[in-house]
């Protein structure tokens, strides 16, 4: 064995945010947990693990160009591809400009998007991928606690009586979070799990009590169970009179439908809602946990400060009595979150809309007054619109495979190859998204890059370089500032990256995630405190936390219709483009499959393995069954397979608050054969 170096950084993949260690030997990648880390305590999955092997496989080297979209690329040099993208924006007004992101570059790569973007281009028409992700939980806490930023932590899950999960499967998609809760089960078998969710997951199945509601009945739920406390007499009125405000309008739209009626209109046993009822009602420490089951819907914000409403409710914002918390999905969504990377939204957790907000970014980028537009910029799925109308003649994607993660595939891709659409993809594969674009801008990827990361605690950490990027590309921070540089524009010259942290950073003095203090190359840091909100003073207008009342919905379904609830795998991430090249990372997942209940197959002659043709109005795809445990008339299928993309059959149906898709309840017929 020889000499090995190990270097400390951070993982690549969900939310969780594992510290790692990174050994490099001649022998290849040993990745570890990082045990001194005081969020994620040296654990790790499989996933990273796993993704060493493959870091050199089909990457770029060099930027990729052609002038008509339907020619082959040509390879061409950094100086054309630079002069290609500065041409482009200073051809173009800015109104025809679009930018999208992701919840996976690096702050300090958001941070310097957002200045080049926001600051210097004078647009918001930028957007990221937490539009589909997380924009609902943002606008939720937003709403509720004055601020975005999630209040609990994950020592809470160390001595929680009650861990509820709601739309999360935190066995596939957040591991080291789900293993930590099986290891407080373990080590206090009194911990009661319960998992809310149309489908018995992995974690459903681990848990002690799920609670298979129909798809889309959350707020029905979170009202029927307020409802019932209050009448119970089981709220916290001390809390909710000394630092709340709204209560009495959220009461009267919770008592709105009588608790049993609501209890079966959401397909649950009373018997399940009394054991929560419960639990809530008691002194128990509960924590909450949620996320895309309740973010990315027709009525995400509703469902999301409808669960947080449970939690106001019952005083559950401290250490006694446990908090909510959202689990982020992203490794660096929270970090992209701090920097201001979404349409509305400037760095420090700043608002475009905002006087002082603008005011205090122009200042920081001496930029003259009225640089920053404060007019919200149009979001994603709007952007395609635009692309398709003409509207929008240039887009900048950067990290993310927008062809397969959008909803409305045929029209995604449609807006794409449009001709009049000049599409830069910055990427370290080439993507579906990148194999339709003009330039294709190859960069460094994980392991060959620095920065830092914040994951779903409020806990930063470094990310550090342990290999040699392939020749030919660049980072994306290099590729920000030489585009910035190219069209003319100071303040774009870093000697490293520890000086666009600091000057990121200094940006976040006296708000909620400030950091101002905290030394780059040492960070090791959770923003925030433990928890928020520890004092009861809330960044409202009037320093009270906000109840708002919730509409309740159901999900009405036609009777040939199933639900088609999406989501992921345990072993792959998103659209593969990096985990889709690794054999143990492919097992049992190497193909799409659409989960149905046995019953529900059988009675249509159909048996494990067999094909079944999925449509709706907007296309069909051919998958085959496997069996699984969902509410009547459910159907689950992954989305990120290039071979038979999901999001083929999922409209563009948006929540009116945060603008993120419904990404869950797209409805479907089945058949045996095709239309
Ligand atoms: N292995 C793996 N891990 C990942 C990722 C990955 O691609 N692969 N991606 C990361 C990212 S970016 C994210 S956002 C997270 C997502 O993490 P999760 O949100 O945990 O994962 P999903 O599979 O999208 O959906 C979670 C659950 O929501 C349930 N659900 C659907 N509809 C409803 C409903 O109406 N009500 C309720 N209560 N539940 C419902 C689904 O049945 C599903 O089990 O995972 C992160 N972790
Ligand atoms: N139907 C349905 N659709 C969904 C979801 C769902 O549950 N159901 N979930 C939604 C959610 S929560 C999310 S977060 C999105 C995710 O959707 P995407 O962001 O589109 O998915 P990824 O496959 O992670 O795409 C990341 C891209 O970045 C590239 N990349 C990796 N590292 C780097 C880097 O360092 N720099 C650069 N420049 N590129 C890099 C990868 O090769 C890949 O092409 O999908 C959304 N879409
Ligand atoms: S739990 Fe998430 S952050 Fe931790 S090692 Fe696994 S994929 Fe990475
Ligand atoms: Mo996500």
């Amino acid at each position: 064995m020889n000499l090995s170096e190990s270097i400390s950084t951070g993982c690549p993949f969900c939310g969780t945010g594992c510290a790692l260690n990174v050994e490099c030997s001649d022998k290849g990648y040993k990745v570890k947990g990082d045990k001194t880390n005081p969020s994620t305590l040296g654990d790790l999955c499989f996933k990273p693990i796993q993704m060493a092997k493959a870091l050199d496989i089909k990457r770029l080297h060099t930027p990729l160009y052609r002038e008509d979209k339907n020619k082959p690329f040509q390879e061409i040099s950094w100086e054309k591809a630079i002069d290609l993208v500065t041409q482009n924006i200073t051809s173009l007004s800015k109104e025809e400009l679009y930018f999208y992101l992701s919840g996976q570059l690096l702050t300090e790569e958001s941070y310097l998007f957002t200045k080049l973007i926001k600051g210097h281009l004078g647009t918001n028409n930028v957007d990221a991928n937490s539009r589909l992700c997380m924009a609902s939980a943002v606008t939720a806490h937003k709403m509720v606690f004055g601020s975005d930023g999630p209040v609990g932590n994950y020592q809470d899950i160390d001595n929680a009586d009650v861990i509820l999960i709601s739309g999360s499967n935190p066995a596939w998609a957040h591991p080291i979070v789900f293993r930590r809760i099986l290891a407080r089960k373990k080590s206090h078998p009194d911990t009661l799990i319960i998992t809310i969710d149309p489908i018995r997951t992995e974690t459903a199945q681990k848990s002690d009590l799920w609670i298979g509601l129909h798809s889309g009945s959350d707020t029905l739920f979170y009202n029927a169970l307020l409802g019932e406390l209050y009448r119970r007499n089981e709220c916290d009125i001390d809390f909710i009179q000394r630092s709340s405000q709204g209560f009495e309008n959220t009461l009267v739209e919770a008592l709105k439908t009588p608790y049993h009626d609501a209890i079966k209109s959401c397909g649950i046993p009373i018997e399940a809602s009394e054991q929560l009822l419960q639990a809530l009602g008691s002194d128990k420490k509960i924590l909450g946990l949620w996320c895309q089951g309740l973010n990315q819907a027709q009525d995400g914000v509703m469902r999301n400060i409808g669960f947080i409403n449970l939690f106001l409710a019952t005083g559950r914002l401290n250490a006694a009595k446990g908090s909510p918390l959202s689990l982020t999905g992203q490794p660096n969504a929270m970090g992209g979150r701090e920097t201001g990377y979404l349409s509305n939204a400037l760095p420090g957790y700043r608002d475009v809309r905002n006087r002082d907000d603008r005011i205090a970014c122009e200042t920081h980028w001496n930029l003259p007054k009225n640089s920053i537009s404060p007019e919200v910029g149009i979001t994603i799925t709007e952007a395609v619109d635009s692309i398709l109308c003409d509207k929008i003649k240039f887009l900048w994607v950067a990290c993310s495979n927008p062809l397969l993660s959008l909803p409305d595939v045929a029209k995604t891709k449609h807006a794409l190859e449009s001709p009049d659409l000049f599409l830069v993809v910055q990427d370290c594969t080439l993507s579906e998204t990148a194999a339709l674009a003009n330039l294709v801008l190859p960069t460094f990827g994980w392991g060959e890059k620095e920065g830092s990361m914040t994951n779903s605690e409020r806990f930063i950490k470094r990310v550090r370089p342990f290999k040699s990027p392939p020749s030919g590309a660049k980072s994306d921070l290099d590729i920000i500032c030489d585009i910035a540089r190219k069209l003319g524009l100071s303040g774009f010259k870093y000697p490293n990256t520890q000086d666009v942290y600091d000057e990121y950073k200094a940006l976040t003095t006296k708000r909620l995630c400030d950091q101002s203090t905290q030394e780059y190359d040492a960070l090791s840091y959770q923003w925030g405190g433990e928890r928020l909100y520890t004092d009861e003073i809330f960044p409202t207008t009037s320093g009270k936390v906000q109840f708002h009342p919730i509409i309740s919905s159901t999900l009405t379904l036609a009777d040939e219709h199933y639900v088609l609830i999406t989501g992921r795998t345990k072993k792959q991430w998103h659209t593969m483009t990096r985990t889709g090249l690794v054999d143990e990372l492919l097992k049992d997942e190497e193909h799409p499959y659409l989960l149905m209940n046995a019953s529900e197959a059988l009675a249509m002659n159909l048996n494990e393995g067999d094909s079944v043709i999925v449509s709706n109005e907007l296309g069909q795809l051919e998958l085959p069954i496997r069996f699984g445990e969902l509410a009547s008339r459910h159907l689950f299928a992954p989305f990120g397979y290039p071979k038979a993309p999901i999001n083929t059959l999922v409209p563009t149906i948006n929540d009116p608050f945060s603008f993120q898709s419904a990404l869950k309840s797209a409805q479907v017929t089945l058949s045996t054969k095709r239309i």
